[in-house]
This record gives C-alpha cells, sequence and structure tokens, in this order.
C-alpha cells in the first residue's frame, strides 16, 4: 500500500475495479489496474451515493479514486447489469440454486419461484441437488434439465459430481443460493479447498442449518467469482420476490412456446378453456409441479397487486 514519504502519480492511484465485500460502510475491490492491481484495496464511499439511496454492493463495477493521504473513495458506480436485493449482489452470471436431496428437504416451488425470478433477471439458473450419498433424487434432475437447466448431483463427503459444478461457473461471476444446511458452503469448499468456508451440522431439533454462513463475500476463483451466501428461510422469500402476473406466464422458460396458442389471448393459464399451457401440462409436456408453482405464485402476485392497489407500498 502506499507509503507516506514516497511521491506517487495521483492519477495511477486510480482505478477501476469490483467490489467483493461490504462490511458496515467499508468496500474491499478488487483492482483491475493502477498501481494496486491484481489486490484488494479497502475503500471507502461517497456520501453522495447515501443521498442517492444507492448502496454498493457486492459484485459492483466501481471507479475507486485516490490521493496518497487518505483512503480511497468509490466515486462511480457503473451501471448494474441486474441486482438481487437479498442477499444484496450485482451483476450476477449465474446463480446456483442448491438443494439437499435429504434434510432440509427440498420445496419445489421455492426452486421454481427463485429459477423464475432469475429467468426474469437474466440471470442463467443452475441446479445442485447435494446429499446424494444419504438420498436419490429423483425425478428432479429431469424435471430442470428437460427446460435446459443445468443441473448437478454431488455428493459433497467424497467430491463425487463437484466437478460438473466447476464447469458451470468457470470464469463466471456465480452466487451460491438456498436455504440454510443444503450445503452450499461444504460444496464450495469441495470445489475449493483453500476457501475454508465454515460448516455446520444440521440441528436435530429443527432439521435445518442454523445460517453458519452470515455474509456474502465474492472469491475470485477459475477466471472469475464466487458467492457463498446466507441460507434464506421461506419467510425471506415471501417478502422479497415481485413478479407481477404479467410477467409470470413467460418466468417459466417452459411456458414461452405455448403463450400465443392459447384460445384466448389474455389467458392466465389458470381455468381458461382452450389454454395450450394446461393443455402441455396434461400432455405431459410440461411438468405438473412446475404448473403447480405457476399457479402458486399467480396466486401471491394476485394478493401483492391487489395489497398495492389499495395504497400500500
Ligand atoms: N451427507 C452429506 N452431508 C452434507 C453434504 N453437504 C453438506 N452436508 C452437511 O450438511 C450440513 C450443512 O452444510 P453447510 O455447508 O454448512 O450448509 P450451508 O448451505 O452452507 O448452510 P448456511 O451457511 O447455514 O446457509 C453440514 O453438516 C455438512 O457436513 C453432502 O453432500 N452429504
Ligand atoms: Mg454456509
Ligand atoms: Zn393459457
Amino acid at each position: 500500500m502506499s507509503n507516506a514519504g514516497e511521491k506517487i502519480n495521483i492519477s495511477s492511484l486510480t482505478f477501476e475495479g469490483m467490489i467483493t465485500k461490504a462490511v458496515g460502510g467499508v468496500y474491499y475491490v478488487d483492482a483491475f489496474g493502477g498501481v494496486y492491481k491484481g489486490e484488494s484495496v479497502k475503500c471507502a464511499v461517497r456520501g453522495i451515493f447515501r443521498a442517492r439511496g444507492i448502496s454498493p454492493a457486492a459484485g459492483d463495477l466501481v471507479r475507486v479514486e485516490g490521493d496518497d493521504i487518505t483512503e480511497p473513495v468509490i466515486a462511480e458506480i457503473h451501471e448494474r447489469k441486474n441486482f438481487l436485493v437479498r442477499p444484496p449482489l450485482a451483476n450476477l452470471d449465474v446463480i446456483v440454486f442448491v438443494n439437499s436431496t435429504a434434510q432440509p428437504s427440498v420445496n419445489r416451488f421455492i426452486l421454481d419461484k427463485l429459477i423464475a425470478i432469475a429467468d426474469s433477471k437474466n440471470i442463467a439458473p443452475a441446479v445442485v441437488f447435494t446429499k446424494i450419498d444419504l438420498e436419490n433424487a429423483g425425478d428432479l434432475p429431469d424435471i430442470y434439465r428437460s427446460v435446459g437447466i443445468p443441473v448437478c448431483t454431488v455428493d459433497n463427503t467424497t467430491g463425487e459430481g463437484a466437478d460438473g459444478v466447476r464447469e458451470l461457473i468457470k470464469g463466471k461471476t456465480a452466487a451460491f443460493i438456498g436455504n440454510s444446511g443444503v450445503g452450499k458452503s461444504s460444496l464450495l469448499n469441495v470445489l475449493y479447498p483453500d476457501l475454508e468456508l465454515d460448516t455446520a451440522h444440521i440441528s436435530k431439533k429443527l432439521g435445518r442449518g442454523r445460517h453458519t454462513t452470515r455474509q456474502v463475500e465474492l472469491y475470485k476463483k477459475d477466471g472469475g467469482y464466487i458467492a457463498d451466501t446466507p441460507g434464506f428461510s421461506t419467510v425471506d422469500t415471501e417478502r422479497y420476490v415481485r413478479l407481477s402476473k404479467d410477467e409470470l406466464p413467460s418466468a417459466f422458460r417452459e411456458f414461452r412456446e405455448f403463450l400465443g396458442e392459447c384460445q384466448f389471448a389474455n389467458c392466465a393459464h389458470v381455468k381458461e378453456k382452450g389454454c395450450a399451457v394446461r393443455a402441455a401440462v396434461d400432455a405431459g409436456k410440461i411438468a405438473r409441479s412446475r404448473y403447480e408453482s405457476y399457479l402458486r405464485m399467480y396466486e401471491e402476485a394476485g394478493k401483492i397487486n391487489d395489497w398495492e392497489a389499495k395504497g400500500g407500498k
């Protein structure tokens, strides 16, 4: 880092980089150029962002300005290609949805909902099923593979299947997301043992983990960045998801080819006559569990819209 007595060209203290960690107003930025190139630099942020209601997040591409007296400052946040509110992450290429075949068990509805959100934000979804040493993944891999989503099944105790995950995330910015206790940190430790992430034993009483991972950080690996994230609970997903009734049908990727074929142009694909989506479900072209997730999200979207229409915010 800079040395008080040394003369440094100020312009070389300005650099482009990516935020990898945000903790209590302190940001760590991976420098892409300048004198700190390749290093992680601790930065503050200009107050102007707070005034504008922008809070820098891991994954943000930024310009950092420095002089040789004060701490480097994030002076500009470049436009985000996408943003996840919870956990706060910007500019993701891939979200790896991690599910356990054993405890905690897979919640198809939550998985479908999260995939729909990723698709609607143009973030490529991928699905991993862990703990295959304990339970078989059953029909799940086929359901997701058949709609073009990459699926890996892994046993984190031996590392079996983990190489498939490595291929998916190589050179990308990828977040590992899923319920607490599914084995996100365990899987990342299998892929990158030097991370030494904390993992926890399942609480027998609750049948789920205890939120071992508490904060989001992007780690530089295989020419890309990966984020371990704190496990969510079902309650979280009820709160942060906002897909409207209009956005929903096309957020289910396998519905898209049928959307123009319904008898009524404004078909909601719920119980309308001549619905091509329902016909596809009956014909086995769309998995029933996916369609059921759609119906449930449609119902939830109705609640949100009605509530907002009554003046809620
Ligand atoms: N048998 C078996 N156990 C696993 C596997 N993957 C993870 N576990 C165990 O499951 C527990 C939870 O794993 P973690 O990696 O801490 O889960 P996490 O998803 O990071 O949980 P949070 O950080 O709380 O969100 C630990 O006891 C792991 O040893 C697996 O493939 N097989
Ligand atoms: Mg964890
Ligand atoms: Zn329809």
